[in-house]
């Protein structure tokens, strides 16, 4: 047995460490809600350096390791909490002496390669805290099963990401009237190792690649980024699926059409048009499917862990994070009693768009016992997290059901 195999027997083995028996006598946290995470597994030592220990390896081949909730707590994701999401291989060499970035494409009036240093020393630099959350966050919480990775909620990271803006070089090469998307491509290796082939090539219209925030990062929380998260050079985007965030980055198309690179086909990173049943078959075509942009508002717990025993009598403040793509959140709640009643947190502004937003809320339970917290946001809009998981699609993308903890009071 290979150690990832290993690996997903003994999660499936396994209960929570501080009351395992009373979560697992719970049916509605097995079957229905994701956030109960197995015990964390020591990280695979070598490979994964610079990573906590607690993270949640899904598979090594290609890397994609997810944190458990309670170690988002921090309120700028440092990079050992991060998860890692790849689709193919990492770049074997990364020469970043040579590293480049063309910006290319039918619209594009003048095309440019840039190195490194052209970015840094002739555009001004910003720095924005992004939240960039998997399109699959949460996908583990779809019955009959989606296929892809079986994300918890822990696919999501919000740190803090320096660079140039996207438009100010594309205001430089000059776009064309006709110019509607952009694509991006970077220099890891499709898991066949064909080299004609991408792993992944993904893109946005253009009105969001001309955001404030569209960035082309050489640094992550003021370090350079990591070789996972796309050293040395990255498209960072906010509030969209992070497969829009380009690591590795070499390439920037500007397109008269959709971009029609790897994952940008089938139903990757698309929702049906119209609502479906759960298992339901639906043909993989643009009549059938649109291309998710902004991600829906959402929240999580971060602080206590599910699980956690907390002394009766005692107050407890419990915090979190909410975030809604695009837009803001504008009420947070949270609820000890199953949704009847809800009590609103208090809730931060974000430090600039497109950042999450802290919350906390001073608790007290009235008697000893089981208690479950459910934490839930609303957009700006009005639009509030689901109670229960959302519409099942084929992707198994978008669930932003009411994360929920367990803790135990006595
Ligand atoms: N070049 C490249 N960029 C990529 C990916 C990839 O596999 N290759 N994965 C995408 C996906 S699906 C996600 S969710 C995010 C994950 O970013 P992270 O690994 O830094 O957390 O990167 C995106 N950018
Ligand atoms: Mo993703």
């Amino acid at each position: 047995m290979n150690s990832a195999l290993n690996r997903r027997v003994f999660l499936k083995h396994s209960g929570i460490a501080a009351f395992g028996t009373a979560l697992a006598g719970s049916k509605a946290f097995a079957t229905g809600f994701s956030n109960i995470q197995g015990p964390v597994f020591p990280g695979e030592a070598d490979a994964l350096k610079g990573k906590s220990t607690e993270m949640i390896v899904q598979g090594d081949k290609p890397w994609n390791v997810e944190s458990p909730v309670h170690l988002l707590d921090d309120r700028v994701t440092p990079v050992d909490k991060m998860f890692i999401r790849n689709n193919g291989l990492v770049p074997e060499k990364i020469d970043v002496a040579n590293w480049t970035l063309t910006i290319d494409g039918e619209s594009v009036t003048t095309p440019k390669t840039y190195t490194l240093e052209d970015l840094k020393k002739r555009f001004k630099h910003y720095t924005y805290q992004l939240v960039l959350e998997c399109g699959g966050n949460g996908r583990a919480g779809y019955q009959p099963q989606a296929s892809g990775n079986q994300w918890g909620q822990g696919a999501v990271h919000c740190s803090s990401w320096t660079g140039v803006r996207l438009k100010d070089l594309l205001a430089e090469v000059g776009v064309k009237g006709d110019a509607v998307y952009i694509g991006y491509h970077g220099k890891d290796q499709h898991l066949s190792k064909d080299p004609k082939k991408e792993a992944i090539s993904r893109g946005v219209p253009i009105s969001k690649a001309m955001e404030n925030e569209t960035l082309l990062a050489w640094e992550l929380n003021g370090k350079d980024i990591p070789e996972f998260h796309g050293y040395p050079l990255r498209l960072v985007i906010g509030g969209w699926p992070a497969s829009v965030s380009g690591k590795w980055l070499s390439g920037i198309s500007v397109r008269n059409k959709v971009h029609d690179g790897a994952k940008m086909d089938g139903h990757s990173y698309k929702m049906p048009r119209s609502p479906v049943a759960p298992g339901q078959d639906v043909p993989q075509t643009d009549q059938y499917f649109r291309i998710i942009e902004s991600m829906p508002v959402k929240s999580l717990i971060t602080y206590p862990k599910t699980g956690a025993m907390i002394a009766q009598g005692k107050e407890l403040t419990l915090r979190g994070h909410a975030w809604a793509g695009d837009l803001s959140v504008k009420k947070m709640e949270i609820s000890i009693d199953y949704g009847a009643t809800w009590k609103e947190c208090k809730l931060e502004k974000p430090v600039n768009r497109l950042a999450w937003q802290h919350w906390n809320a001073n608790i007290q339970f009235p008697v000893s016992g089981y208690y479950e917290i459910w934490a839930r946001a609303t957009d700006e809009k009005g639009s509030a997290q689901p109670m229960v998981i959302p519409a099942w699609n084929p992707g198994g993308y978008l669930n932003n059901a009411c994360e929920r903890i367990a803790v135990k009071v006595g």
